[in-house]
């Protein structure tokens, strides 16, 4: 039988680079998006290496719809037509301040990345799995998606679009037999903080202090749970968090 195909974005680093990982292994073909090229050539090369499977790069910036389009239809047409799950993972947080303090590049930048990003992925790769009368989308949103922080503002509201996105997705696709999952983690130590607080490594690694945060292994584990269910049951949304974090903001940390 044909092995099934995963398409994740942000494939390069943290969650979406653990589950690339975790997808070969269970013999699933991988199809890798990021910007940094380097580091998905080097991950195709290790993958191929020790689980045997075909991994396929696609670099492109999710941000910019063109280029998505034109970087997706390099790969070869019998790969990207049975794409049978896409994990829109690609995005980030930048900054803390309050809303009006707030910088307007890193507003567009988070709009434009977690929302429109993750629409350009899907509407492309949508079409496909209609064709075949079957696929399954995974959102990755946040905590952030499901409730307000101080500081959050624009962060929040993208991943509260995520998650309304998925909720009205899995509507339009029901027909269609795909799936659509929201996944909602809580503190993870990925990149995700020194890309949020703009390379400032203190202010980054003060985030997972004093208690034990997810690891992107964690996340991966959730996103391989729902994605190996049997073909009539769907996760709809699953909420993941440390054990010493109960909400957006409270942690009980020693
Ligand atoms: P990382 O910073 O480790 O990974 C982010 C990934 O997104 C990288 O592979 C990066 O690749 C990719 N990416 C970012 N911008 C773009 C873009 N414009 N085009 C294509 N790819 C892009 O963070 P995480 O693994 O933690 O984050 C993954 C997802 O999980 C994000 O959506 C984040 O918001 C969400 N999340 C994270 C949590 C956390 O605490 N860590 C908790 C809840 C949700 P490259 O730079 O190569 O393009
Ligand atoms: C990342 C988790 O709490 O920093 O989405 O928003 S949080």
């Amino acid at each position: 039988m044909d092995r099934q195909v995963v398409c994740i974005t942000g494939a390069s680093s943290g969650f979406g680079l653990a589950c690339a990982h975790k997808f070969s292994k269970l013999g699933y073909d991988t199809i890798l998006v990021g910007r940094r090229k380097d580091r998905l050539k080097a991950l195709a090369i290790e993958i191929i290496e020790t689980y045997k499977t075909d991994a396929f790069v696609v670099v492109c910036d999710v941000q910019a719809k063109n280029d998505v389009t034109a970087s997706f239809l390099q790969l070869p047409k019998e790969i990207l037509e049975k794409i049978d799950i896409l994990v829109n993972n690609a995005g980030l947080a930048l900054g803390r301040e309050p809303f009006y303090e707030g910088d307007l590049a890193d507003w567009d930048r988070m709009i434009d990345t977690n929302v429109k990003g993750l629409l350009y992925v899907s509407k492309f790769i949508a079409p496909f799995m209609i064709k075949n009368k079957k696929g399954h989308i995974i959102n990755i949103a946040s905590i952030a998606g499901k409730e307000a922080y101080t500081g959050g503002n624009v962060y929040c509201a993208t991943k509260q679009a995520v998650d309304a996105l998925s909720r009205s997705m899995r509507l339009d696709l029901l027909e269609h037999n795909i799936k659509v999952t929201n996944i909602a983690p809580g503190a993870a130590d990925t990149e995700f903080s020194i890309v949020r607080y703009h390379g400032d490594q203190t202010k980054a690694d003060s985030t997972y202090i004093g208690f034990d945060p997810l690891l992107a292994e964690d996340v991966a584990d959730a996103i391989i749970y729902v994605a190996t269910r049997p073909a009539h049951v769907c996760i709809n949304d699953l909420v993941i968090m440390p054990t010493a974090q109960a909400n957006a903001t409270t942690f009980f940390k020693q």
